[in-house]
């Protein structure tokens, strides 16, 4: 099945009772037996729901894994991941993560004796100069969240192959229509289901994909015995949402392609990245790796902008009108963010420092309305800067 069709079908059959074309919610905690442990296959809201599982296939299908397993938020599926390994083990992250990622290695498990080194992960030579004996994963965020770097999960693939680690990615600001991690050779793809995969801002969510059955099971007992499940309505509605991935995600990037050469042409920016630029010093990387599984080249809706002070940061984003000034990502509605305050302000300022994320800087999650509106919208707050 290609990607299109997959987004609609993955994964769901029509209700058996009465045909329903669209599974329905199943809003029940707890499953009658006929007798002590003779059961349907379902037990527990926990363990089994056939809304989430209906959306978990749907994922699993779409990131090309065999097995998907839904999760309450984000950091609830990151949560999960870290809790396949035990105290003194060492992971590599990529210094540039989503500013709650950050957080809870450092300030939550981290506590718990998980070591931590954060590395550029664009040079393989970091990853290969942080490992230790005791190193039993590399967790990659690409393009990261706010910077836009990007690294390549195909020589990072073959690296952790060669030493036996696992390779977990956070593949939120791509969604699986323009990367597909697993295919370049990782064992953990991660999401959160909050941005590009439900796409309304109507919803918090995340999701694990793997294809490794060994790694499923594992996966399939933290998910029950941790329990940050979501619930059955919004499972129903990422899986609503699934159905139009394709048309949405390609519509951000022509919206975004078009928003980061008006920005890259105005000299109020020091600097504008997108991975789609040809300015972008990873243009190559981007156009190898961010991939529709139809050959269309494209790097979603999430464009940076650096101005020279806060000041003229905070200026710019209180004077946007569609653009609204608020956290998160990928829906359809176009938002802007000022990450050293908002997004990252966990991440501490020396460490903000060393990737670049300074007080100038402007993050646009670009949404699918006319593209003029949204370009006029930045120019009317751009006069006088
Ligand atoms: O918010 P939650 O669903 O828990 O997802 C956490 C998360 C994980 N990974 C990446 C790359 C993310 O960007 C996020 C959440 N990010 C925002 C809320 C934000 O505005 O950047």
């Amino acid at each position: 099945m290609k990607f299109a069709t997959a987004a609609i079908h993955a994964g769901q059959e029509k209700e058996p009772r009465t045909g329903a074309v669209i599974p329905p919610i199943f809003q029940n905690s707890t499953y009658a037996q006929t007798a002590p442990g003779e059961h349907t296959g379902y037990e527990y809201g926990r363990t089994q729901n056939p809304t989430r599982e209906a959306m978990e296939k749907n994922i699993a299908a779409l990131e090309s894994g065999t097995h998907g397993f839904a999760f309450s938020s984000g950091l609830a599926a990151i949560s999960t991941i870290s809790q396949l390994f035990q105290q003194g083990d060492h992971i590599i992250a990529t210094e540039n993560v989503y500013g709650g990622t950050y957080r809870y290695f450092t300030q939550v498990i981290g506590k718990f004796g998980l070591n931590f080194s954060w590395v550029d992960t664009s040079d393989l030579q970091n990853i290969k100069n942080a490992l230790t004996t005791t190193t039993k994963m590399i967790f990659i965020e690409t393009p990261t969240n706010p910077m836009l770097v990007l690294s390549d999960l195909a020589d990072i693939a073959i690296f952790c192959r060669e030493q036996q680690i696992l390779l977990a990615v956070d593949n939120t600001f791509l969604s699986p229509y323009f990367q597909r991690p697993l295919e370049l050779g990782a064992d953990i793809v991660v999401h959160s289901t909050t941005k590009y995969l439900n796409g309304h801002s109507d919803v918090i969510g995340g999701i694990i994909v793997v294809k490794d059955e060994t790694l499923a099971e594992k996966f399939s007992f933290l998910q029950n015995s941790v329990g940050a499940v979501p619930g059955p309505f919004d499972a129903w509605l990422v899986l609503r949402s699934l159905k139009t991935l394709p048309l949405r995600m390609q519509a951000h990037a022509k919206n975004a392609g078009k928003i980061a050469a008006f920005l890259s042409d105005h000299p109020a920016f020091e600097t504008v990245s997108y991975p789609d630029l040809p300015s972008h010093p990873q243009y190559e990387l981007a156009q190898k790796q961010h991939r529709s599984s139809d050959g269309k080249s494209g790097s979603a809706g999430m464009v940076t902008c650096i101005v020279d002070s806060f000041e003229k940061a905070q200026n710019i984003l209180c004077k946007l009108r569609i653009f609204t000034l608020a956290e998160s990502l990928g829906g359809v509605e176009s938002l802007v963010c000022h990450p050293a305050s908002m997004t990252h302000a966990s991440v501490p300022p020396e460490m903000r420092a060393k990737i670049g994320l300074s007080d100038g800087l402007i993050r646009f999650s670009v949404g699918v309305e006319d593209a003029d509106d949204l370009l006029q919208d930045i120019a009317q707050a751009l006069e006088g800067v």
